[in-house]
């Protein structure tokens, strides 16, 4: 409960002038109070669903209709009671995305639920969310895109009127909001009313920015407002989730706009900042801000998410995680699945805080005194806080173990209500009488996570560098335990197969010869070589628990070692490699030949008993701006002059799952494999394929 504490740190102070121990002045820019109870949510939820769901577009262009709206199971108190039991406070929703459609019945514009199927055009999703909200205890925001591709007078003064009315309406008619969002992406085509044109406006001047401001102070003065410089909670430069491991919860605000082309800054924030802005990591469960069909495969994954959560809330920053609400209206199970899986997992890291009751010492506490003595920082109340006299600015603190015990997670934190202080620090364990250096590191901020190998610590020191006196109000210690996840395999196409697990402590254990994997099985050590095909059974154990993975399957036929691309119809036969290089993740990008078809023609090397083929299209994003093979003849012979028709047809559904297609034919002998692409999605004249694969077993 940080914003009590600066009434606190106020009176506190008060009444410690008058004492011989006074608490430290505020060094440099502090957080607002609203800004403090900001810091507490820390895990909130962002729900990207809007238009966009309906028409499986990542932006609209704004000639759009209401009609496409309609969800059919629209169920907000699914949405909240999900973020709730996956540990997050807040939500914020995209109540107006670039396109233009309002979630709610503005009385500003026709361009909303109002005119849309849903609920016979009587719906309001804000109002469903902020009472979903109220019944389950999360706190409300609104993402209100100031970029309007819907609107005809976008680009001229009165639709700033309108965006300021509608900014007004959310922030009257819905309750408490906690934060205001403004996109940072603005101007360029759009329908514009019709009007099918490119519009461009001065990001700086153009919004009126101080007359919006003063809108949310006036109506919610406990909310903050998010954009690339702030001025409440600053963007963090990218859209991945993490920010960099020095980071600062101070920004040169005034130097920072929507749009601030140096926004690889906004990372780390500036050590010499002239306000508290701090950062706000935004990224999504899966590729897409929206819900595509073609993303159902393409959840991140466990340790994706866990690395997401210390690389966001442990390095100073928030974590809004997306989650893109389907066309019927509901999270996904299959987003639902991973959130609580991340929740069980972050619990289990933090389940007990072997801190608690240590003894704690520092080389420095101000004026000698309890007040703002070490053992403050793991007293349990964020409101008390260790502190070093002014001039020392360097100082240790020790926890002390009763007996050796098994440690790899610190956590520590500022008291930030007197701002960002520490520049340096680094920690140290103390195993079997020798001090060992765990990580050195620099800023800690509101709250900082390191992960470390698990040692047997007596002692646990931390070294500390600040601009000005010391200021710790938490310091915890855990003992996680090993991440179980399944196995990634790969094989190159010089036929090196790799295993990995996330978590070094964790073993994996294979079979070849299809009976199921146990701890007594082979188990990886290195890369080994199959050229041959190979049947892999694989698990992931934890020796800490014995516990293991469901067996992955994975079946590598003959490897590629020996193949080469000899033929290309269009394209350079350079690039075409990489359909052939045992990388799902890189594709052959072409231009599609006008009025013919395109061929590949591949040289195995040597002769095989040919079976069948495998294929697969470009992975990645499912709204990928490529278009891949959808229907196909494919080719086979043995010196690459009499060919062979083997198969033909259709891959169904490739284009919203793209997952690998296997196609067996009749047994025929061959060194030589064409595929012809007789038609591509949408007739995309660009198209991707990302491996051809043959079946000899
Ligand atoms: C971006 C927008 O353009 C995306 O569509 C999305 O809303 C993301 C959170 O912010 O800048």
């Amino acid at each position: 409960m940080k914003y009590k504490a600066l009434v606190l740190v106020i009176l506190i102070g008060l009444v410690q002038s008058c004492q011989k121990n006074p608490a430290p002045e505020p060094y440099g820019p502090i957080p607002s109070e609203r800004q403090l109870a900001w810091h507490d949510i820390e895990y909130y939820g962002f729900v990207h669903f809007n238009m966009n769901t309906f028409t499986n577009k990542e932006w609209g262009d704004g000639s759009e209709k209401p009609s496409q709206f309609n969800p059919s199971e629209l169920d907000t108190r699914q949405w909240v009671k999900t973020m709730k039991e996956a540990g997050m406070k807040g939500v914020i929703l995209t109540a107006k995305h670039h396109d233009g459609f309002c979630l709610w019945p503005s009385k500003y514009t026709e361009h909303s639920v109002k005119n849309s199927p849903w609920k016979d055009g009587q719906g309001d999703v804000v109002k469903d969310l902020s009472e979903a909200c109220k019944e389950f205890g999360l706190k409300m925001g609104v993402y209100l895109s100031p970029w309007d591709r819907n609107h005809a007078e976008y680009g001229k003064p009165e639709y700033v009127t309108y965006f300021h009315n509608q900014l007004r309406e959310l922030l009257t008619n819905y309750g408490d909001i906690f934060e205001v969002w403004f996109d940072g992406a603005n101007g360029g085509s759009g329908y514009y009313g019709g009007a099918n044109e490119s519009r461009k406006i001065d990001n700086k001047t153009y919004y009126q920015w101080d007359k919006a401001i003063s809108i949310v102070r006036e109506l919610q003065p406990n909310a903050v407002i998010f954009g690339d410089g702030g001025p409440g909670v600053r963007w963090v430069g990218n859209e991945e989730g993490w920010a960099n491991e020095t980071n600062w919860s101070l920004l040169k605000r005034n130097e920072v706009y929507p749009g601030y082309q140096k926004y690889k800054e906004l990372r780390s924030g500036h050590e010499d900042g002239t306000h508290w802005v701090p950062a706000e990591c935004d990224v999504s469960i899966r590729p897409g801000w929206y819900y595509h069909p073609a993303e159902d495969s393409q959840v991140k994954s466990l340790e994706h998410l866990v690395d997401i959560y210390y690389q966001s809330v442990g390095r100073n920053a928030s974590l809004l995680l997306n989650l893109p609400v389907d066309y019927r209206g509901l999270v996904h199970e299959k987003d639902v699945e991973q959130l609580m899986a991340l929740k069980a997992q972050i619990t289990k890291d933090f389940s007990e805080n072997i801190a608690d009751g240590l003894i704690v010492t520092a080389t420095n506490a101000r004026g000698n005194s309890a007040t703002f003595g070490a053992g403050n920082v793991n007293d349990g109340n964020d409101e008390t806080y260790w502190a070093t006299d002014d001039e020392t600015k360097e100082a240790s603190v020790t926890l002390e173990f009763k007996e050796p015990t098994e440690v790899n997670r610190i956590v520590l934190e500022e008291y930030i209500p007197l701002g960002q202080r520490v520049k340096t620090f680094d920690v140290e364990a103390e195993v079997d009488g020798t001090w060992l250096s765990i990580d050195s590191q620099t800023t800690i901020g509101d709250k900082r996570i390191l992960r470390f190998d698990t040692v047997k610590a007596s002692k646990i020191r931390v070294n500390i560098k600040a601009k000005a006196a010391i200021t710790i109000s938490n310091i915890e210690l855990y003992r996680a335990p090993n991440l179980l996840t399944q196995p990634k395999v790969k094989r190159s196409k010089d036929g090196e197969v790799t295993m990995s697990v996330a978590d070094k402590n964790i073993e994996i254990y294979y079979t070849v010869d299809g009976t199921p994997p146990t701890s007594n099985s082979i188990k990886y050590d290195k890369p080994f070589i199959a050229d041959a095909p190979i049947n892999l059974n694989i698990i992931a154990h934890n020796p800490e628990n014995k516990e293991q993975t469901n067996a992955l399957k994975v079946n590598y036929d003959v490897s590629k070692k020996k193949w080469k691309v000899v033929e290309v119809s269009s394209g350079k036969i350079e690039n075409a490699g990489k359909v052939i290089d045992g990388n799902k993740n890189s594709a052959w990008v072409i231009s599609k030949s006008e009025n013919s078809t395109d061929e590949i023609v591949i040289d195995l090397g040597k002769e095989y008993d040919l079976k069948g083929f495998t294929f697969m299209p470009m992975p990645g994003r499912g709204h990928s701006p490529h278009g891949t093979v959808t229907h196909y003849e494919f080719l086979v012979s043995v010196n690459n002059a009499t060919w062979k028709h083997v198969a033909n047809g259709e891959f169904g559904n490739i284009k919203n799952n793209p997952i690998e297609q296997v196609v067996p034919f009749i047994k025929v002998k061959g060194r030589y494999i064409k595929m012809k692409t007789l038609k591509v999605s949408d007739d995309n004249p660009v198209m991707a394929m990302a491996e051809i694969g043959i079946i000899t077993k």
